[in-house]
């Protein structure tokens, strides 16, 4: 297969846990077969059988240790401390020797052959569903280059950043990317956020379909669930905590368990390690398991579920699911 080699998906893990959403994300882009290098720049927090997982999947895995290095990123936290993790997704600038990245959150997931996201210039990126005049920054497409690389640490430590995080750095520099080139605006369906989904549900089911790339905003993330790879059922979590579309999330623990356990299983050996994920006993009665997993939610009268809803806290996996929502938009259909 013809390779370019001077172009990459990169993607950036700092902790264990990130480390499992780029190992999906890697099998994901590979699943796709993607052209592309891939890269995963990684924290020195990272574990050592992680690290050799994220060595099979991607082509690179480059440790990136801003308290280490000795240069201009270096002395940036020294000045903003707060902003230690945005500065090691920076980095992604230094990796001149590819010509054009596509970077990509660990929270991520790819559902379809995105290479052509690469005809792109630099900064193109999806608007952020929280405030679409900002790009989101979970998906975007760059030049490495190093001047560009210390122009940034330069508005970073100069500036802070107006949310605390790269998303912020990033609109600061690249600012006028809501009004001068509408080509670098990246179609929605490259950076679909599980809360767009609630928030315009008739625009899901008109071009949801169509999704590219999946992004599991929020604080809760895949990796936070239980998954039982028998019954093909998540467990665990708090319901209320969940914002994202739950058979986006399945996908993710279909992938994991397929392809990322079993790599996992391999570099830990006898190490304990958290997977997540369990197989649960053939012989249990299925009803019986369906019902431990999913306890039935207290009933709440439908006005307290406006409220909640309103206050951003909609029961997406139980009353609120998507399919009860959709049984109730057609119902207005209908
Ligand atoms: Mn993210």
């Amino acid at each position: 297969m013809y390779v370019n080699i001077d172009q990459a998906f990169v993607t950036l893990a700092t902790t264990d846990n990130y480390a499992k959403g780029a190992m999906v994300l890697g099998k994901s882009l590979r699943n796709h077969n993607t052209s592309k290098k891939l890269v995963a720049l990684i924290g020195p927090h990272v574990s050592e059988p992680s690290r050799a997982v994220l060595r099979k999947v991607y082509d690179e895995v480059r440790l990136v240790d801003v308290l280490d290095s000795g240069d201009a990123a270096h002395l940036a936290m020294m000045k903003r401390p707060d902003l230690g993790v945005t500065f090691t997704k920076l980095h992604g600038w230094t990796l001149t020797e590819y010509s054009k990245c596509v970077f990509m959150d660990a929270d991520t997931l790819v559902l379809s052959n995105i290479d052509e996201l690469f005809e792109r210039e630099e900064l193109s990126a999806a608007p952020d569903p929280g405030w679409p005049d900002c790009f989101n920054s979970g998906v975007f497409v760059f030049r490495p280059s190093n001047e560009t690389y210390g122009k940034l640490l330069t508005t970073c430590s100069e500036n802070g950043s107006f949310d605390g995080g790269d998303q912020g750095i990033l609109n600061s520099f690249f600012s006028d990317w809501a009004t001068a080139d509408i080509s670098k605006h990246l179609p929605f369906i490259y950076n679909l956020s599980s809360i767009a989904i609630y928030t315009y549900l008739p625009a899901f089911k008109q071009y949801g379909r169509d999704a590219k790339v999946v992004h599991f905003l929020g604080k809760v993330k895949p990796w936070d669930y239980s998954y039982d790879a028998t019954s093909k059922t998540l467990k665990g979590q708090s319901q209320d905590a969940s914002d994202m579309h739950p058979n986006f999330l399945l996908q993710w623990w279909e992938l994991f368990s397929s392809s990322v356990l079993s790599l996992m299983k391999e570099e830990y050996g006898d190490q304990p390690f958290h997977s997540g994920c369990t197989e649960s006993d053939i012989h249990v009665d299925v009803a019986q398991m369906h019902i431990s997993h999913h306890p039935p939610p207290p009933q709440m009268s439908s006005q307290e579920r406006k409220q909640k809803w309103e206050h951003g806290q909609a029961d997406y996996m139980g009353l609120d699911s998507f399919e009860n929502i959709e049984k109730k938009l057609d119902s207005f259909l209908k």
